[in-house]
């Protein structure tokens, strides 16, 4: 035990138990918010085996007097804040509750810090969304940003802030700014998992459809196991403020299933455009994978690739999961859980 307290927002999310297991390993006493349920969402926790290992607080991060009130008692050495609305499609449809919980409960979070005259480490998850449209062959730490969700503008607005408190307060404020990052661990409501998950099923009854929005969109995957780890070496490396973080390839959702599908050992042929762009499975001759309007976004991101120059030099970092390996690696633990 080195003694030292973390308090990690959206602890029972990926990330947030990803990274629990990450710092409770190197011997942090970890400290978690997360929002009680009634339905079971500590199973990401109960994966690692350490929901006896942190402590939990049921709080909603709005609520910012209970997040002050907390950060008062345990006066933590370091904040990841990870707990976010993070699913870009409900943005469109929940933008307020997206708004206060990804940008200004992080205004509430900073200031409490501030306030308090707290010497804590605070991390800010940032997104690749934020680069949005901008049009550019890769995106780093200097590109622009063209936000095209209400998701990405509240990230964009928490970004900004998160730069200012740190120029105006000389606060130790860190923002990874992580392109897209699966695992076994991913929500369904994701492509991979919602894919990986399908196929596992799939492949073992051969029924069903999987229906999809637009499957020409290309994203930087990496695994999370990873990310969360490269969080900590931002935080504790006290180089610079800001870093994305990627693998710097680009892959699109067609690709990946072309990759599971490789996997599974599926015979398949893509047939049709557009709208109706089917897969259709070789042995049977059904359509198994077909595409519905529902799933489209009002405003799309068509294109992300990360360029991981600065941090591979600065903190000597790089990915070590590539995508096809990655899919592997979610097909089998979603094979497994069905099995
Ligand atoms: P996730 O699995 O959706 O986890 C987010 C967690 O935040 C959930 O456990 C959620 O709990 C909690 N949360 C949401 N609203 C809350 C509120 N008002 N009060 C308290 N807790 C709340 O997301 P993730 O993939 O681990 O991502 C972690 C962070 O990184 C997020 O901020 C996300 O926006 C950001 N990010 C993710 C990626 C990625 O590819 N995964 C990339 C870039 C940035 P409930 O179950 O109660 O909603
Ligand atoms: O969509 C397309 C969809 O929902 C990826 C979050 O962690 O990463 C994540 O955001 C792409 C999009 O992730 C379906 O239109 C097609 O182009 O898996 P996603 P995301 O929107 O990229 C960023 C970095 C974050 O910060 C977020 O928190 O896939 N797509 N058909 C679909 N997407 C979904 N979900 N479902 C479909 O049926």
């Amino acid at each position: 035990m080195n003694n030292k307290k973390v308090l990690i927002t959206g602890i029972c999310g990926q990330d947030g138990a990803y990274l629990a297991n990450f710092l409770l390993k190197k011997g942090f006493k970890v400290y978690g918010i997360y929002r009680r349920s009634s339905s079971d969402n500590l199973w990401r926790l109960r994966y690692f085996n350490i929901i006896n290992k942190v402590s939990l607080f049921d709080i909603d991060l709005k609520e910012s007097i209970e997040v002050f009130n907390l950060i008062r008692k345990l006066k933590p050495n370091q904040i990841y804040n990870l707990a976010a609305q993070s699913f870009v499609q409900t943005s469109f449809t929940n933008p307020h509750e997206t708004t206060q919980t990804n940008a200004i409960a992080v205004l509430n979070l900073l200031e409490s810090i501030k306030s308090l005259k707290l010497d804590c480490g605070f991390y800010q998850a940032s997104t690749s969304e934020m680069f949005g449209n901008i049009n550019s062959v890769k995106q780093g730490e200097l590109s622009g940003f063209y936000p095209r969700s209400p998701y990405a503008v509240a990230k964009l607005y928490a970004h900004y802030l998160c730069k200012n408190y740190r120029e105006a307060y000389n606060m130790s404020i860190y923002s990874g700014i992580l392109f897209n990052h699966e695992s076994p661990l991913r929500g369904m409501e994701f492509v991979t998992r919602k894919i990986t998950f399908f196929l596992a099923q799939y492949y073992l009854k051969q029924n069903n459809i999987l229906e999809l929005g637009n499957i020409y969109s290309k994203r930087d995957w990496g695994f999370a196991g990873e990310y969360v780890e490269v969080m900590h070496k931002i935080l504790v490396s006290n180089k610079a403020f800001d870093y994305v973080v990627g693998t710097g390839k680009t892959t699109s959702i067609k690709q990946f299933i072309n990759y599971c599908l490789k996997h599974l050992n599926i015979k398949y042929q893509w047939e049709g455009m557009g709208i109706n762009e089917v897969c259709i499975d070789k042995k049977n001759n059904k359509v198994f994978i077909r595409i519905n309007k529902k799933f489209y976004r009002p405003t799309e991101v068509n294109f992300l690739k990360a360029d991981i120059t600065k941090i591979k030099k600065d903190l000597k970092w790089e990915p070590k999961v590539s995508i096809d390996k990655l899919a592997i690696m979610m097909l089998d633990e979603d094979l497994k859980s069905i099995n």
